[in-house]
């Protein structure tokens, strides 16, 4: 049975489950405590990032490495189109999601947590007992340690561009890339949840995001796009079962 190694909110991980169900293959996931569960995340991995997935003999650290590995395995669906042009296309919307957006969404949603303790207590592990998660969530912004987390109005306005632009293009087509899902719906998709996160976040996370961005009418085709992804993928996977 495929393991794979995660911090059950991050949008790295919700990338490689979500290719594993477009791929319709089970596996279990092996929740790590961020601090000292990384230290056997990094025994296993020789690093110390999540996510992590074992395959049998093989283990595999970086999301983008893991669906390389999952797309050989299982190639159908093929999430990478064998046109060598939208290749290409699914490789730089794949790299852009995963660093631009990705460091964009970060930032945005430390900014909203620290100034609204609903949303902090809602991000912490669930196995935290209750005297814990209460006082976490009245430390006034306890969860900002460092200046360069909180964003700039450019990187705001940039990053409302790109997805002003995603949006029309979804309106379009339901497909990034080409005319069926591929690796650059997924990558977009994931790292979305960071500015809204969907209903697999569970009932406490399910809608809450970045104010502005969440709530941005310009942006609900978006994030109504990303949910309905998310359904047929879990369709698919309750099909396989
Ligand atoms: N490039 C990596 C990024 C993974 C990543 O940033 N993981 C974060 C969680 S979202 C992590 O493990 N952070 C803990 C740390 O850096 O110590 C990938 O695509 O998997």
């Amino acid at each position: 049975m495929l393991e794979l190694h995660q911090f059950r909110h991050s949008a790295f991980c919700l990338k490689v489950r979500m290719v594993l169900q477009a791929k319709g293959l089970s596996f279990r996931t092996v929740e790590v405590t961020p601090g000292v569960g990384q230290v056997a995340v990094f025994r296993l991995s020789g690093q110390r990032q999540v996510p992590v997935l074992v395959d049998g003999e093989q283990v595999i650290a970086d999301s983008s490495a893991i669906a390389l590995h999952l797309n050989r395995r299982e190639p159908d669906p093929a999430l990478i189109p064998a046109d060598p042009r939208q290749a290409a296309q699914v490789h730089l919307l794949e790299d852009w999601a995963d660093s631009t957006l990705a460091m964009a969404g970060r930032s945005s949603l430390v900014q909203a947590a620290a100034l609204d303790p609903e949303l902090r207590v809602a991000l912490l592990p669930d196995d935290l007992p209750d005297p814990v998660r209460s006082v976490m969530g009245v430390i006034p912004g306890g969860w900002v340690s460092n200046i360069t987390e909180l964003v700039n109005q450019k990187e705001r306005t940039e990053l409302l561009a790109s997805l002003e632009q995603l949006a029309a293009s979804v309106q379009a087509s339901p497909w990034l890339v080409g005319d069926s899902l591929t690796l650059a719906d997924i990558a977009v998709a994931a790292q979305l949840s960071l500015l809204r996160f969907p209903s697999s976040a569970g009932a406490a996370l399910a809608g809450k995001g970045v104010p502005g961005l969440s709530d941005h009418p310009k942006l609900q085709p978006l994030f109504q796009w990303r949910d309905q992804l998310e359904l047929k993928l879990m369709e698919r996977t309750l099909e396989e079962v």
